[in-house]
């Protein structure tokens, strides 16, 4: 049994927040929530954020802004509309887009989940400029969602971490692609930790991963059922940088989590659910964009080295039989 571990303030709430709520919008929307971000060539911050129609379904729609905290320039309507028609798999939504800029492409790849019929699956499109998306289609099937690629190959192929269902449990896992159409190598990359863990039940990546001279630090989400039900929060991980299945360190305990209003209350109560983060020009400061409650946008930031000195103090390679990091 590992000692308690130390509990660190890591990520600070902006005192402005929620930073974006449905009023903000210019066109009728029910919630926004679930943002992927990206910092544009020109520094803007730019969130595609998940917008709830009253239908119940869901469209990604552009925020922009100059210093990632205020004055949003959201798109005048819908950026990204499902397509069932062409793409059935989006026939009740398109939800949680997860954005990574891919320098081989001079694109950025926003992989996102198609819902319909047959369950939440992964679908990609690329885009130079967040007006025109080049849609390339399911994927992985489903279910199966939560997924980003990664910003360079990895032995000569793109990967793509995502999230399948599997029998009793959802796990993070990692596949490979020569090409973006074609997918396999399918490996299981860290497990959710069964037993009384906060992330027992179901884990999926929150941000894209993030490159450091020390590996690949990923955030991720962990749910955890209770009686009165699902609680979302976040914890760390870091991976090494060639071969990101070999998780190097990973945090026992949860390191942000529901604790305001807006994250304990609203649609879906309990949720702290980020899709994106970006880096600041001090290339330490991490802002972390999370829908809160299934229902506004939220902001927080942490520093990188601070994560990552918290990882070297807490963090542990973990054993697979206790669904650790090398699980
Ligand atoms: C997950 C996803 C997210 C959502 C979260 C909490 O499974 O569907 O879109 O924010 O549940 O409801």
């Amino acid at each position: 049994m590992s000692s308690p571990q130390q509990f660190a303030n890591l990520f600070r709430r902006h005192p402005g927040n929620p930073i974006l709520t449905a009023a903000d919008w210019p066109y009728p929307a029910h919630t926004v929530f679930n943002p992927g971000a990206t910092r544009l060539a020109d520094g803007t911050t730019l969130l595609l954020c998940r917008v709830e129609d009253r239908r119940g379904h869901s469209h990604l729609c552009a925020a922009r802004s100059a210093n990632g905290v205020d004055g949003w320039r959201i798109d005048d309507g819908p950026t990204l509309l499902p397509q069932p028609d062409l793409h059935p798999e989006e026939l009740w939504g398109i939800e949680d887009p997860r954005i990574t800029f891919v320098p081989e492409l001079g694109k950025y790849a926003v992989a996102y989940t198609a819902f319909s019929h047959d369950g939440p699956g992964v679908a990609l499109a690329l885009t130079e400029d967040f007006r025109q998306f080049d849609r390339q289609g399911l994927v992985m099937q489903p279910d199966d969602k939560d997924a980003a690629l990664l910003p360079r190959r990895i032995e000569g192929h793109f990967a793509l971490l995502h999230r399948p269902t599997t029998q009793n449990t959802a796990d993070i896992w990692i596949s490979y692609s020569p090409d973006l159409h074609n997918w396999g190598h399918h490996k299981l990359m860290l497990p959710a930790r069964k037993g009384a863990w906060w992330d027992a039940n179901k884990i999926g990546l929150s941000s894209p991963l993030i490159e450091t001279e020390r590996g690949w630090l990923m955030i991720y989400h962990g749910v955890r059922r209770t009686a009165s039900g699902a609680l979302y929060r976040l914890g760390l991980a870091l991976l090494e940088l060639d071969n990101p299945e070999r998780c190097l360190l990973r945090g026992d305990s949860w390191v942000f989590g529901p604790e305001t209003t807006y994250e304990r209350h609203g649609d879906v109560s309990n949720v702290a659910f980020p899709c994106g983060a970006t880096i600041a020009d001090d290339r330490d400061t991490i802002r972390l964009y999370y829908g809160a409650a299934d229902t506004c946008i939220a902001l927080a930031t942490g520093s990188i080295r601070e994560l990552l000195r918290w990882l070297d103090d807490n963090g542990n390679p973990g054993r697979p039989s206790m669904g650790g990091a090398d699980g």
